[in-house]
């Protein structure tokens, strides 16, 4: 499209007078608009760093990313250091309305050149993300890496036969959970730290009970040491199927639902890792019934892939809805998980979160008339009103936000992630 044409276009939704307009035409709807952009405001979304550089870390022992997982393309510019990633999160965070969160992997550690194995990382490794953190007063989120590793070599850590691999990875399970709890101490906000092990079998087990009573066993001495709630909880997560692992994953979804509830640990659900036609929007409530709170995982499952960039499609909108409709927003927490390394990072980073945003945004928009409708016992209305309501002038006041929050509106940032393209990452060979 030639450069005048697209300059008119943009100038058009940014018309002034549109958004006081749109706002009136919510509150025909009983909608409150300037409410619901406050609530947004607040909630912090857990981004991961991973997407940064295609889950590689840094411990630079050049070993498979393993463990059912599998990162496709090879756009240039991924960060290679510390410094190259927090970079990159800066200027995608600069990009994303509101104040987020980082979520970080084990080893993502800054180890000075020394090997530092899994069972041996501490605080100290994270000293820098810390201070980072600290500095845009950000909160950190924190995972144990169990993978991408010589132990974890045959697909197996916690619930491994041999008691010394198991012993190993309790190990760096332990101090992750001492290393979240350093960063929530710092930084004045819990980290949650989220135990995903990728244990599984190719092929058809003899034995399903005894890997799953070793992981029980494993993960109950990962947890033996109390930690205070205000600088670490415990999230567990589990999974369908992974690449080399599609017969049986010892952490499946009922697995970590028990594990959970018998030992009051936070629930991740990951939006990829059930079966294509079941919603992990549908579960939120069914798990608060019996949870205090749990982790998402907002994630995009494409047929074996569980990892696609966020998109604002409907199971997106469904899982934001049931988190606001339910009152649910301070019992959820919301973070994403997803690589991509076919398209530049920044812009995937970006879009995910402002996706899962705008998520929100729809559903805090959400017309009270539907629910009123339901518990009038009138299904027809509530139907109506939910596929007229998508028709209301969503986008303006998505717009709005953005602009009030000082982050180009629309497509624009794209234009700014090009040119740190050329000007920055263009130069990483
Ligand atoms: C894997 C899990 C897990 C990972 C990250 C890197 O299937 O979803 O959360 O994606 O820890
Ligand atoms: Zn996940």
């Amino acid at each position: 499209m030639p450069s005048t044409v697209r300059k008119r276009a943009a100038r058009v939704t940014r018309a002034p007078g549109a958004f006081p307009l749109a706002a009136l035409q919510y509150a025909d709807w009983g909608v409150d608009v300037e409410s619901a952009l406050k609530t947004l405001a607040h909630q912090a979304i857990s981004v991961h760093c991973w997407q940064g550089d295609d889950v590689g870390g840094f411990e630079s022992a050049g070993v498979d990313i393993g463990g059912g997982l599998a990162v496709t393309g090879s756009y240039p510019g991924k960060a290679r250091t510390p410094d190259e990633l927090r970079l990159d999160l800066d200027t995608a965070y600069a990009l994303i309305p509101g104040r987020h969160r980082l979520n970080l992997h084990a080893f993502y550690g800054e180890f000075g050149g020394r090997r530092v194995d899994r069972d041996a990382i501490a605080p100290e490794h994270f000293k820098e993300w810390i201070a980072w953190a600290k500095e845009r007063g950000i909160g950190l989120d924190f995972n144990p890496t169990c993978f991408a590793h010589p132990r974890a070599a045959d697909g197996m850590t916690l619930a491994h036969p041999e008691r010394s691999t198991r012993r190993f990875w309790i190990e760096h399970c332990r101090r992750s959970r001492e290393i979240g709890a350093s960063m929530g101490k710092a930084l004045g906000t819990p980290c949650i730290t989220n135990i995903w092990i990728p244990d599984g079998f190719k092929d058809t087990p003899a034995d399903r009970r005894g890997p799953r009573e070793r992981l029980a066993e494993s993960l109950d001495e990962v947890f033996q040491k109390k930690l205070l709630a205000n600088h670490n909880l415990d999230a567990v997560e589990g999974k369908l199927f992974g690449i080399g692992a599609e017969s049986c994953t010892v952490g499946s979804h009922e697995f970590y639902l028990g594990y959970a509830i018998t030992r009051r640990k936070l629930l991740c659900l990951d939006a990829g890792h059930y079966h294509p036609t079941e919603s992990m929007a549908d579960k939120i409530s069914s798990v608060l019934q019996f949870l205090p709170s749990v982790l998402l995982h907002v994630s995009r499952g494409v047929r074996w892939d569980s990892d696609h960039v966020v998109t604002l499609n409907d199971d997106l909108l469904a899982i934001a809805r049931e988190v606001i409709a339910n009152g649910y927003l301070d019992r959820v927490h919301l973070g994403l998980d997803y690589f991509d390394a076919s398209i530049n990072r920044i812009a995937a980073w970006v879009l995910g979160t402002r996706n899962l945003q705008r998520a929100l945004l729809t559903a805090l928009l959400e017309p009270p008339g539907i629910l009123e409708a339901e518990h009038a016992g009138d299904r027809t209305r509530r139907l109506v009103l939910q596929e007229e309501s998508r028709g209301l002038p969503f986008g303006i006041v998505w717009d709005e936000f953005c602009q009030r929050h000082g982050v180009p509106v629309g497509d624009r940032w794209l234009e700014r992630v090009k040119h740190y393209e050329t000007s920055v990452l263009a130069h990483r060979r």
